[in-house]
């Protein structure tokens, strides 16, 4: 990693780190990184399993650079599952994360599972995996907006106290912004005096192409249901470069596959006279031309990749590689 910016530009004490969020799929991971960095770096859907791959958001303050790695979520899967490449690979970056960090920040939903406080199997996957990493770790209650009464956090606060591994916890919202204040001045005395890694400017260290992918997968992930979502992928075939793109006038040419594993699935996403296709391209479209900040013609076509999911050769073809 180049260091870009000279410490002697630096305020006397200033901070940086590597701060993975980790927790369980769905309880806001990556809508905290959002709210946090200011963009939608990683997509964010009611669906669980959504982020699949590291990702990196930085946050510039003063008196510190914080750079959060978003995680998928860890979550029990069995081989009888239809894709368990794809959770190993899932599993892998998060732990991958964990090991690479000098805070992990825990989250958690401020009203349990169902309204149960009792950790289940999966709860004690993820304590385990905080555990085994050895890190300084502060707990992060997520969608307090959700509760109508503070104290009901109380009980959930003594069940993670009594875990011991916790240096602190702290009640936010990472929907409305609630907490994070108080998240990151406890972040930045935790983290180590340091340079600045990441140029002022720059909020995320993925390529342009692979947000672009991941804004195309949310809209499947929005649109279609039951298995579908799990089994597709996206990548980029052409993406005219912006210089290649000159002047503006015209818009950026822009060729996607999204792949699926059965025909019954492409069916589906196509839809009636391709209306799911072009409401997916449609909502994809308008999204990237609000990051690339100019017209773009989006071509999508959809291919069947039979059983992409479930080996590592498949996940290499559709562009996940091992970290
Ligand atoms: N009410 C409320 N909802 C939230 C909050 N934070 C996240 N959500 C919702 O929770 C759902 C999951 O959010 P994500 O950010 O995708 O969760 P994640 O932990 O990254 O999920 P995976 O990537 O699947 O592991 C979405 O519907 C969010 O809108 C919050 O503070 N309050
Ligand atoms: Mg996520």
């Amino acid at each position: 990693m180049t260091q870009l910016s000279g410490a002697e530009s630096l305020p006397p004490g200033f901070r940086s780190g590597f701060v993975a969020i980790a927790g369980r799929p769905n309880v806001g991971k990556s809508t905290l990184l959002n709210t946090l960095v200011g963009e939608e770096v990683a997509i964010a859907t009611r669906r669980p399993q959504t982020t699949r791959r590291r990702i990196r958001g930085i946050v510039n303050r003063n008196t510190s650079q914080i750079v959060f790695v978003d995680t998928p979520g860890i979550h029990l899967w069995t081989q009888a599952k239809a894709e368990p490449s794809l959770n190993k690979y899932m599993l892998a970056e998060a732990q991958t994360a964990l090991s690479e960090v000098d805070l992990i920040v825990l989250m958690v939903e401020a009203q349990g599972r169902g309204g149960s406080l009792e950790p289940d199997d999966e709860d004690l996957l993820v304590l385990e995996a905080v555990r085994q990493s050895n890190r300084d770790c502060l707990l992060c209650i997520n969608k307090i907006d959700l509760l109508k009464q503070k104290k009901k956090l109380l009980p959930l606060m003594e069940a993670y106290q009594r875990t011991g591994l916790f240096g602190e916890m702290i009640p936010i919202s990472a929907s409305n912004g609630d907490g994070l204040d108080q998240l990151l001045a406890s972040i930045e005395s935790r983290i180590p005096e340091g340079p600045r890694y990441f140029p002022l400017e720059m909020i995320t260290d993925q390529p342009e192409r692979l947000l672009v992918a991941e804004y195309i997968r949310r809209q499947v992930l929005l649109l279609t249901n039951r298995e579908v979502p799990y089994n597709t992928a996206v990548e980029i075939i052409a993406f005219e470069e912006e210089s290649a793109a000159g002047n503006r006038s015209r818009p950026i040419e822009l060729h996607a596959v999204i792949f699926v594993e059965r025909d019954s699935q492409k069916g589906i996403l196509i839809g009636k006279g391709g209306r799911k296709l072009k409401a997916i391209g449609t909502g994809a479209r308008l999204a990237i031309e609000r990051l690339l900040g100019c017209r773009v013609h989006l071509d999508l076509r959809v291919k069947v990749k039979k059983g992409w999911s479930r080996t590592t050769a498949g996940l290499r073809s559709v562009g996940y590689k091992d970290s």
